[in-house]
């Protein structure tokens, strides 16, 4: 690889430079911050420099660009990635020691943008990393946020959100361009002239705001591409400042404008999959959507002139789930009523051009909008979309006896609504779900309908997590640990991590990957003991369940095992437990009331058990507040058992469960999501598997025979008594019972079918850690998984895309 910087030497001398030019100090007098500020600037220097590289080579080679449109990107810090990538992180870790500096330090200075929710804006960060590694001309178009996902804290066992000030210290990756600024009309009306046989749509009266760019570099492991992030910010077309407000003392009044245009990139919205946002929300997906169409048509135009017709050629546009389904209209719009085009050709182009990922199959995820506030909020837009369903209707063959019922479920505008899914089917070429489960039933319920009609768009693309953060950056002890016995070819390419097999019998080596097992598990109890004053023993199983708080995920479930646990040794002090920490972290929407009860309920139970001198020896529960990135990379690489336990057919596919099986811990999980590749390829024997699978969960839903009150009463030892401790004070010490838990499992009989898969669940977990203690036996089914881990890389998830959706 090419490095940018020859020597320490080299990188000192220019480092020392810009330390001086940001803060007029030399490098011994400056604060750990501005060491990091002035780090990231050079090093985001250094990369725009090869972006420039990269986009000249572009041009001339008339490579395919593709741009993925997310409303969220969950990046994570840059810095070590990015030194990592350039091939430079020992080098500069080195010079700053030189320096008498320390790279860890300066690198925990980076604010960690929480511009995601969790596994949909994860994966989008993983796939622009990724893009850059396969040297695809691939741009991310997304927000750009004032206030990120909330920060958590933990009051009383309950779950408080603070405003996340992520721009507080400055952000040294983003450049600002206000030069590719864009005007983006909402509200107003239609008008119509006619010029000879064509009538021309226009919109007249809109409330104007200026969509700002600030650009982030993304840098491809091997250094050679660097990509970019473009993320949009809302300000007024121009500062009209009321004078006379203000010295009335009305000050608020006098920057009125300003508040209200930033307001629509205020916040991010802290909606996982299920919940829905407000109006603000629908102008945030307008507001990128509009903003990035007219950049990718300039800079087509500008490469290519006008020849329209050739866009599919040269451009692709990826939806990330349904929040930019408005790629489709506005495109149409553009090509419309700006380039003249007529609605055939127009329409040919944007179906070759876009493509669309579904990332959920929970039917109160999939999002609608009123037609009433969508129309007159995108007055044009609503009437393009009014003809696409117009004209998908039209097109129907309503010969079939299934065919009104097809129409029904296909169409665009049904029962006062704008179904965003339906619209990104029609406007795409191609459909994936994100893991093999989730697309089969995508196409045998979901969106069977579309399936029915149009098979050949349906395809599969399984997730992938971005190994060389989520391993060779997270974990730097078992990753030094394989490169000295496969070499580093593996950052490159994952699936190289299988020749790690070979030394699944060598016992030396396998003590090794305990060791660095336990390294990181000290590291983790470090971090614990300072954020969370608890001190957890790394000699006990870390078993870890960290991902967004949802009843479909049920971190019910696994606390109920606790509980269980706790009860079980109470009575009977005989009764063996391998001693555990059961490590939660994760948020909950704001508005998700039976969400935050379950954290609550965790961190009752951890208060109870954490100081119950019985117990505390062999089991602690802990719950790690305000998951993110950061700390995400703490806990992955200290974790042996990984809790992927969703009622089956619910998770999509879940990408915890990637990184937790690269980072050698073993899944405990039902056959859901990505869960079931996992078996695929590390086999059954090398995870624990328990539970209904999704046919048994359809089957006993369509059956009608479910009833949570007969599992209770079946064992009244056991799960009776943790249901009463629901309610009976156990575990009420600092903020009261959990009567809305209670409630759930037994009167709206127990939707996520919790008490039903409990007793396989507990079982399976027994099973799993009576094996604990043959040690030799655990590090090698803990390499086993990361040895066949390589093909969750989102590299494959990436070349997958390319040669199959984008053609790029
Ligand atoms: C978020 C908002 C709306 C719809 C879906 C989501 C979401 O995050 N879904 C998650 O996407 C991940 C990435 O594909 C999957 O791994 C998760 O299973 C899925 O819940």
């Amino acid at each position: 690889m090419d490095k940018i910087y020859q020597s320490k030497e080299e990188f000192a001398e220019q480092y020392r430079q810009h330390v001086r030019a940001l803060s007029g100090k030399e490098f011994e007098d400056t604060s750990d911050i501005d060491r990091f500020t002035a780090l990231a600037k050079m090093i985001a220097g250094d990369s725009r420099v090869i972006a420039a590289q990269t986009d000249e080579r572009n041009r001339v080679e008339g490579k395919k660009r593709v741009y993925y449109f997310s409303i969220e990107f969950l990046i994570g810090r840059l810095l070590d990635n990015y030194l990592l990538n350039l091939g430079i992180r020992d080098l500069v870790a080195e010079a700053i020691a030189d320096m008498g500096g320390d790279l860890d330090v300066i690198e925990r200075q980076e604010p960690d943008p929480a511009l995601g929710n969790g596994g949909l804006g994860r994966l989008a960060a993983c796939f622009l990393d990724s893009m850059a590694h396969e040297g695809i001309a691939g741009y991310g178009n997304g927000m750009r946020y004032r206030y990120g996902l909330f920060k958590q804290e933990i009051v009383d066992g309950r779950q408080v959100e603070v405003a996340d000030e992520w721009l507080s210290k400055g952000y040294p990756w983003e450049v600002k361009r206000p030069d590719k600024a864009v005007r983006i009309g909402f509200g107003g009306h239609v008008v119509s002239r006619q010029e000879g046989d064509r009538t021309i749509f226009s919109v007249e009266g809109t409330q104007d705001v200026l969509a700002v760019p600030y650009d982030i570099p993304i840098v491809g492991y091997g250094g050679k591409t660097v990509n970019k992030l473009r993320c949009w910010s809302a300000e007024p077309i121009d500062e009209h400042f009321d004078l006379d407000a203000f010295n009335a003392g009305d000050y608020t009044g006098a920057d009125r404008d300003r508040a209200n245009a930033e307001a629509i990139s205020a916040i991010l919205y802290p909606n996982d999959a299920g919940e829905h946002g407000r109006l603000l929300r629908l102008k945030q997906e307008y507001l990128f959507v509009a903003a990035g169409i007219r950049t990718l048509l300039d800079t087509f135009e500008r490469e290519h002139g006008k020849a329209w017709g050739e866009l599919p050629d040269y451009v692709a546009i990826h939806t990330n789930d349904t929040h930019p389904a408005m790629c489709g209209p506005e495109l149409m719009r553009i090509l419309m009523d700006e380039k003249g085009l007529p609605w055939d050709e127009a329409w040919d182009i944007v179906t070759r051009t876009v493509s669309y990922t579904n990332h959920t199959i929970l039917p109160e995820a999939l999002e609608k909008w009123p037609i009433s506030t969508f129309s007159s909020l995108l007055p044009r837009i609503y009437q393009i979309i009014d003809e696409i369903n117009r004209r998908w209707r039209e097109g129907f063959d309503m010969s079939q006896p299934e065919s009104a019922e097809r129409l029904r479920a296909t169409a665009v505008l049904w029962d006062g609504e704008v179904r965003m899914a339906n619209l990104s089917v029609i406007c795409s070429h191609s459909v994936n779900g994100v893991a093999k489960i989730h697309s089969d039933i995508l196409k045998a319920s979901t969106l069977k309908d579309f399936a029915a009609l149009r098979p050949e768009m349906f395809n599969n693309k399984t997730n992938g997590i971005c190994h060389r953060r989520f391993f060779a950056e997270a974990n730097p002890t078992y990753a030094k640990l394989v490169t000295e016995v496969i070499g580093d070819g593996w950052l490159d390419d994952a699936s190289e991590l299988e020749k790690l097999t070979a030394f699944e019998g060598d016992a030396s080596f396998l003590e090794r990957v305990g060791a660095s097992k336990r390294a990181n598990k000290l590291r983790l109890a470090e971090y614990v003991k300072r954020e969370c004053s608890l001190v957890i023993d790394p000699n006990s199983i870390f078993d870890v369940q960290v991902k967004r708080f949802h009843a479909y995920k049920r971190q019910l479930l696994n606390i109920m095992k606790v509980m269980d646990l706790y009860n079980r040794r109470l009575a009977d002090p005989n009764f063996k437990i391998q001693p555990t920490t059961f490590i939660f972290s994760g948020k909950a929407a704001s508005s998700y009331t039976f969400a935050k009860e379950v954290i609550r309920l965790i961190n009752g139970v951890a208060e109870v058990v954490n100081n119950d001198p019985r117990v505390n020896d062999i089991m602690k529960v802990c719950f790690i507040p305000n998951f993110r990135v950061s700390n995400a990379q703490l806990i992955y690489p200290a974790a042996e058992i990984s809790e992927q336990i969703s009622t089956a057919g619910k998770e999509a596919s879940g990408t915890s469960n990637m990184k937790l099986m690269m980072n050698g811990a073993i899944t405990l999980g039902t056959m859901d999501g990505a869960n079931i590749e996992i078996v695929d390829l590390a086999g059954r024997e090398n995870e624990a598997i328990f539970g209904l699978t999704t046919p048994e969960v359809e089957a006993l839903r369509a059956s009608g025979q479910y009833f949570a009150w007969d599992i209770v009463n079946s064992d009244r030892a056991r799960l009776g008594r943790i249901i009463d401790q629901f309610v009976d004070g156990t575990f009420a010490g600092l903020s009261g019972n959990f009567e809305s838990i209670h409630h759930e499992l037994m009167f709206n009989n127990d939707y996520d079918l919790v008490l039903k898969d409990f007793h396989s669940y507990v079982d399976a977990w027994e099973s799993l850690t009576s094996t604990y203690p043959d040690a030799q036996d655990w590090n090698r089914r803990a390499l086993h998984n990361t040895a066949m881990s390589g093909w969750f890389s989102s590299d494959r998830t990436i070349r997958e895309y390319r040669d199959e959706i984008w053609h790029a």
